[in-house]
Parts: C-alpha cells; sequence; structure tokens
C-alpha cells in the first residue's frame, strides 16, 4: 500500500511510502487524494501528512515525464489538499523536493526535523516548479527570494527555511511523535485553515524592474537555457493576475517544458549520474573498505584541490610535500581558497575554519602508514609516479588504495612498480579539483573488486560524479579532447579566426571556446610536453605549429598577457589580435594550407562531431561501459552544455544515421580517415539500432 490512512486520537494521519524517495508515481497521487477525502468525512479534528523511509517526498516521479499524464495530477491533489476545511500539517524529513515541496504548500502548516532540507530544483531537469510552487513560494517568502530559490534549484536547510517563512516549525525530537505534538497544539491553539493562495505577495518583495533585471542576470549566469526565464514568467503572472490564472499559466509552461529537448537531455543526465554508479561485472560480494583518513601527496594546486574537496565531505586528510617551502605554499593556497568562499558568502567563517583544521600537512612518508587511502598528485612523469609508489608500497597499511591522479599515463604500469597492484586504482580529479565534480575512476588491470566499488561510493561521498573508465592514453575524457582540440588547430589553420572557433562553440553553450581554455590553461605547457616527442610521435604539424610559433614568441596565453587572443593586464578582458592572425597565415603558408572561409556549421561540426565519433569508439573498446558514462564526462569535466545531454545524446538526438553522413562528407572533405565513422556506429545505423538498443543488448 503506497498511502495508509489511520485515526491517531484527534488526527488523521496520511502516511505516504513508495522506497526508495516516496516519488509522486500515479499510486501515490491517487492514494493521497483518498486519504484526503477520507479524512474530511471522519470526525478527526487535523490532518498530518509524514513519510515513511529515508526521505519525504523527492518530488515528481521523473520517469513519468514525456508519457501521457494519468489523473489525478499533482496539481489536482494539492488543490484538494489546500481546499481541506480541517488543518493539514506536513511533516518533513529527509527532503521535501519539487512535487514533494509543492505538495507541502498546499497544506497550511509545515514543520520539519532539524536535519531536513526542502527545495524546488525542478530547474536542474530543465523544468519548472508545476504544482503550484511558482504561485505559491512568491506569496509565502516575497519575489526575490522566491526567483533565487527556484531558479538556483538549491536545497534550503531546514532552519534557514523556518527564517525565510518557508516551514512553521523546526521540530525537537523525532517523526512521528514530535509532528503529532505540534499538530495536537494547531488544534488546541485554534488554528485553522491557512491557505497560501489567499495570501498577497509581499509589497516590496519585487516588482517588474526586479523581474527585468533578473532575466538579464540569468541571461548570462544560465545562458542558452529555457526553464529559468519561463520561472520568471510565471512569478511575474503571480504578480499581476490572480491565483487561478497563474496556477493556469504555470501548468501549460510546465507541460511545455517537460516536452523539450532541454529537459529530456538534463533528465538523461540524471539518470546517467545513478547508472554510472552501477559498474557491471563486479563481483556482488565485494564491498567497500571502510575510508576514514586520507593521504595526498602533492599539495601544488591539484593536490590542494583534492585535499579541500575531503575536507568539505568531513574526511581528515594528511597532505604531503617534499620539502617545508612547498608544504606551506601548498597550505596557504588552501587557507586563500577556503577564505575566498567566507568572503563571496558561500560558507561561515566557522564552517571554513573547522574544515581547514581537517587538512594536516607533513613532509613525512611515514605519516602515511595509517591512512586507508593515498592520492598520489605530483609531476606528470612516469619516472616520478613510480619513485612515488614504490615508496608508498613501503610505507602503507596493508589494504591501504593506492590511487594515481595522472591525466594520461599508464595505470597498469605504475600498479606495477608496487607488490600490491590489486590496491592500486586511478582517481582522476579536475582542476580546480574542490569545484569540479568530475571524477574519473581508472580500472586497471589488477585493481581489486572492492577497490572499485570504494572508489565509487567514495566519490559519491564526496559530492562528485564518479565515472568508471579504463586504461588508455587519456582515459574517457582527455582522450576525446585531443580530437577536439586538434580541430581547434586544423579550423585555424585553414582560415578561421581564433573568435570565430571559440564563438561558435559558445553559441553551441560550451562554457569556453577551446582557443580561450587553451590561453587560460597555458600554451606552454602542451610545448613543452611536444619537446620531448619525436616528430613521429608530435603527429602532423599542422595541429601544433601555431601553437609552437606563439609560444616562441614569447605568447604563453593569459599569463603573459598574449596567446590566440590579447589581454588587458588590468581587467584580463580578451580581445581580437590581428597580430595572430598573421601568425596563422604565415603557418598556413609555411606548410601549404590554402586558406578558406569556414562557416559556423562547418567548424561546430568538426568540433563535437570529433568528441562523438572518438566517444563511439571509446564505447566499443570497452574503455566507457555506458554512452550516458561519457556524456556525464563531458558535462561535468568539460563544460559542455548540461541542457544538451552530452555528446553521444547529442548524436541520438540528432539521429545517428545524420551524425554517420556527416562524418563519411567530412572524410571525403577532407581526406583524412580519422574521420570514417566509428565501426560501431556504422554498424548501429546499418542495423538501425539506437545506442540505447546497444546498451540492452550489452546486458
Ligand atoms: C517535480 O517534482 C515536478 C513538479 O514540480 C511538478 C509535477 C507536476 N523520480 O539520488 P538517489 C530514484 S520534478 C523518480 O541515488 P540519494 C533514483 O533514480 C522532480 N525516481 O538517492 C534512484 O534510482 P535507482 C523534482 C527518482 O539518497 C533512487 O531513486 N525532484 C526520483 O542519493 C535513489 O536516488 C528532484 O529533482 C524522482 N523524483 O538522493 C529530486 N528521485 O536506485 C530528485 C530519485 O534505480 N532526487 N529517484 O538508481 C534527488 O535529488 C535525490 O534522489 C535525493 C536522494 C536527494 C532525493
Amino acid at each position: 500500500m503506497l498511502v495508509k490512512y489511520e485515526r491517531i486520537d484527534e488526527l488523521g494521519v496520511i502516511t505516504i511510502s513508495n522506497p526508495p524517495v516516496n516519488a509522486l508515481s500515479h499510486g501515490v497521487r491517487s492514494g493521497i487524494l483518498e486519504a484526503v477525502k477520507q479524512a474530511q468525512a471522519d470526525d478527526s479534528k487535523a490532518i498530518v501528512i509524514l513519510c515513511e523511509g529515508r526521505t519525504f517526498v523527492a518530488g515528481a516521479d521523473i520517469s513519468e515525464f514525456g508519457k501521457p499524464i494519468q489523473e489525478p495530477s499533482l496539481p489536482q491533489v494539492n488543490a484538494a489538499i489546500e481546499a481541506s476545511v480541517k488543518p493539514v500539517i506536513a511533516a518533513i524529513h529527509g527532503t521535501a523536493l519539487g512535487g514533494g515541496f509543492e505538495l507541502t504548500l498546499s497544506c497550511h502548516y509545515r514543520c520539519a526535523v532539524p536535519s531536513a532540507f526542502v527545495g524546488l530544483p525542478e530547474v536542474t531537469l530543465g523544468l519548472l516548479p508545476g504544482a503550484g510552487g511558482t504561485q505559491r513560494v512568491p506569496r509565502l517568502i516575497g519575489v526575490k527570494a522566491a526567483l533565487d530559490m527556484m531558479t538556483s534549484g538549491e536545497k534550503v536547510p531546514a532552519d534557514r527555511a523556518r527564517d525565510l517563512g518557508l516551514i512553521d516549525r523546526v521540530l525537537e525530537g523525532d517523526l512521528p511523535e514530535a509532528a503529532l505534538d505540534y499538530a495536537r497544539d494547531c488544534v488546541a491553539g485554534g488554528l485553522g485553515v491557512r491557505r497560501i493562495r489567499d495570501m498577497q505577495i509581499p509589497v516590496d518583495s519585487g516588482d517588474e524592474q526586479t523581474l527585468d533585471a533578473y532575466r538579464k542576470q540569468l541571461s548570462k549566469r544560465k545562458r542558452g537555457q529555457e526553464a529559468p526565464q519561463r520561472i520568471v514568467d510565471c512569478v511575474e503572472t503571480a504578480l499581476n493576475k490572480p491565483f487561478d490564472e497563474g496556477l493556469a499559466f504555470e501548468r501549460a509552461q510546465f507541460v511545455e517544458c517537460t516536452q523539450s529537448g532541454q529537459s529530456a537531455a538534463l533528465r538523461h543526465l540524471f539518470f546517467a549520474e545513478r547508472q554510472a554508479l552501477k559498474v557491471r561485472n563486479l563481483n556482488p560480494d565485494a564491498s567497500a573498505r571502510e575510508i576514514s583518513r586520507v593521504g595526498i601527496i602533492g599539495a601544488g594546486t591539484m593536490g590542494g584541490g583534492i585535499a579541500m574537496a575531503f575536507a568539505n565531505a568531513g574526511i581528515p586528510v594528511t597532505l604531503l610535500e617534499l620539502n617545508q617551502d612547498g608544504l606551506d605554499r601548498g597550505l596557504a593556497l588552501i587557507a586563500k581558497n577556503y577564505g575566498r568562499t567566507v568572503t563571496r558568502g558561500k560558507l561561515s567563517a566557522s564552517e571554513a575554519s573547522s574544515r581547514q583544521a581537517l587538512i594536516t600537512g607533513s613532509t613525512n612518508y611515514e605519516d602515511l602508514g595509517a591512512v586507508d587511502l593515498v592520492i598520489e598528485a605530483v609531476f606528470e612523469s612516469m619516472d616520478v609516479k613510480k619513485q612515488v609508489f614504490r615508496r608508498l608500497d613501503e610505507v602503507c597499511r596493508t589494504g591501504a588504495i593506492l590511487a594515481t591522479n595522472t591525466s594520461y599515463l599508464d595505470v597498469n604500469e605504475i600498479a606495477a612498480a608496487t607488490s600490491r597492484p590489486e590496491d592500486v586504482v586511478g582517481l582522476h580529479f579536475f582542476s580546480p579539483a574542490n569545484i569540479m565534480r568530475l571524477l574519473e575512476v581508472v580500472q586497471a588491470e589488477h585493481t581489486a573488486d572492492d577497490v572499485i566499488v570504494t572508489a565509487m561510493a567514495l566519490g559519491k561521498r564526496i559530492r562528485k560524479v564518479p565515472v568508471l573508465a579504463g586504461v588508455c592514453y587519456g582515459f574517457i575524457g582527455n582522450r576525446m579532447l585531443r580530437q577536439y582540440a586538434k580541430e581547434a588547430q586544423l579550423c585555424m589553420i585553414e582560415g578561421a579566426a581564433p573568435d570565430q572557433i571559440d564563438g561558435a562553440l559558445t553559441d553551441f553553450g560550451m562554457a569556453m571556446g577551446p582557443l580561450a581554455v587553451g590561453d587560460l590553461a597555458g600554451l606552454d605547457i602542451g610545448y613543452k610536453a611536444r619537446q620531448a616527442l619525436t616528430d613521429e610521435q608530435k603527429g602532423d604539424p599542422r595541429t601544433y605549429c601555431i601553437a609552437d610559433a606563439l609560444v616562441e614568441m614569447g605568447r604563453l596565453g593569459q599569463k603573459t598577457g598574449a596567446g590566440y587572443y590579447r589581454y588587458d593586464p588590468e581587467t584580463r578582458a580578451r580581445s581580437f589580435d590581428p597580430e595572430v592572425l598573421e601568425v596563422i597565415r604565415c603557418e598556413a603558408e609555411r606548410h601549404g594550407v590554402v586558406q578558406r572561409t569556414l562557416n559556423n556549421e562547418e567548424i561546430l561540426d568538426r568540433h563535437i562531431l570529433a568528441l562523438v565519433n572518438e566517444g563511439f569508439r571509446i564505447l566499443e573498446e570497452g574503455i566507457a561501459q555506458r554512452p550516458g558514462d561519457i556524456d556525464l564526462v563531458y558535462v561535468h569535466g568539460y563544460g559542455f552544455p548540461s541542457y544538451r545531454g552530452g555528446p553521444m545524446f547529442y548524436a541520438s538526438q540528432r539521429g545517428l544515421d545524420v551524425v554517420c553522413q556527416r562524418l563519411e562528407a567530412l572524410a571525403d572533405q577532407s581526406g583524412e580517415r580519422y574521420w570514417e565513422p566509428a565501426p560501431l556506429l556504422k554498424q548501429l545505423v546499418d542495423q538501425g539500432q539506437s545506442l540505447d538498443d546497444w546498451m540492452n543488448s550489452q546486458r
């Protein structure tokens, strides 16, 4: 039974039980409606709605979107609750999210245990609150606060929710007793029904100007996304129209959103993130090792960021550097980063200092003797890494996990430097590691199953998106990036200016264009790496000659004020530099490339389809487990627009046959074999199969 109604003394108690997260499936909605009707008919004095299990209702059932709506809809259920002639009290634990929180907004009073959170995260799924949230929240907390809450999708902790006015009482004691006591108090105090629909939006909480300013801000902050703008439209309606008109407007907007490509893409990512945690072909008995203290080697930007990621999740860290100076610099950088979070109001000073206190510095390997996991984040050189792992093999306790943060190097070779390759794994973080959500978990040949189970669970615990990858040069993300970055160089030498290339990709929604990223990272990094390679290893000179020429002119990127662009020394504002065009022209001439005009469509296809084609190769080689894993890598590690769902989802939406034809056309146009469609792509197109069909056939 999904919903139960019972009498406890003078109270009618509705209990929802739909594990794991009490999502509002059709059965739950019907059950609530039935229970509310039953409660109206008896002599109960008030009604309490609560949930069994680990959480209150986490929202509408996302898997039902895109299918025909089965009545009763959530707005119908909410209307029935709000119309109740007896007070209805929601008792929240865990998280009341989306439709789950909207359900509580149709109740007359809301109470929550101190550990609870409430929120309207629909925007993260390309949706807007579609069961009255956009109309009720502004009435409760005002225009500006409502917009902040709904366009960010952030979860609000119980005490702040009470301060804002989203809930009425933070309970002391456990559910259900504490909530029933609160309901009895409401009855004893003669509190009647209190419907948010009858309230007025607080004056001075925002007007048309507030909305305009918000729209402008969102067009930058949430560039390309439809749902945030529609949320503003709904709040505008709440300001100007009666409640029922507002509800109808909201509903129409919501339904349009559920049918949009953006929402389909974001829902795909939601489920992909959960799927990625389920590693196939592991021993089902393998269970996670306990991780209560972590060691990190290397206190540079990467090591420090990783240390912060663990400290932010409450896990103590020993941060190791070769010498005291390096360690001091690393610890100072961490302190500065925490300071900045406090200045920006993202963390309280006391919380920041207690997190920072979890990071202890050391210059002595022996201090890693008792840790459960060590992550090496030292210089990217096989010799250096092997030395580090040999030393770890000597000092670490039996059963400790030894991880490398290498971006490209062979994890099998690193593991072979130890006497315990089964304990060795790749944990590839992305910079800044305290912020970027992607974590590639690299499974080497001998990595034990329980090490993989531990790494995936730990990734979730430190609020990353862990994705399993096999061993190859660059794993999933950097292997794809090479193809993408190569196209940027080729488009340039063929005649596209840096700002045209970057513009085509940022218009598509990429966080930054490839050349602006190059300037940010520093062009000298690739240059130095190339110096160690033979001409054959370096490959086609057209793919690096411009970068080399710029470095040799002292244009290393942002840090020298010039790279592919020129940078204002004060503001760092980027501007087009004709000198670069001249460099490109000379290099084209030197390499016999006849320059031409490239249109944005070609530029975009060459970049994105280079990713897609490599993605198919990665999939067929088993380097990635699923297309969704590849999408997660690109969205969370490389700035691919989430509302396009990642490169593999994009290819599926565009049509695998269309993508295949376009690749064949690029192969013909360029004469380059690498454009030939990956065998797996070709096979799917020939057999008329989708990526989903292929995934199902792999089970
Ligand atoms: C909405 O409400 C629209 C309304 O405004 C209007 C309606 C008319 N539906 O994340 P977990 C599954 S939009 C279906 O690993 P946690 C999830 O796939 C919705 N399934 O647990 C997973 O399945 P599996 C707004 C859902 O403890 C399992 O539950 N709400 C839903 O780490 C466990 O999930 C949201 O956006 C769902 N709504 O985190 C909240 N939610 O085991 C979405 C979860 O097969 N949910 N599942 O892989 C969350 O943020 C997290 O699940 C939560 C728990 C924080 C609740």
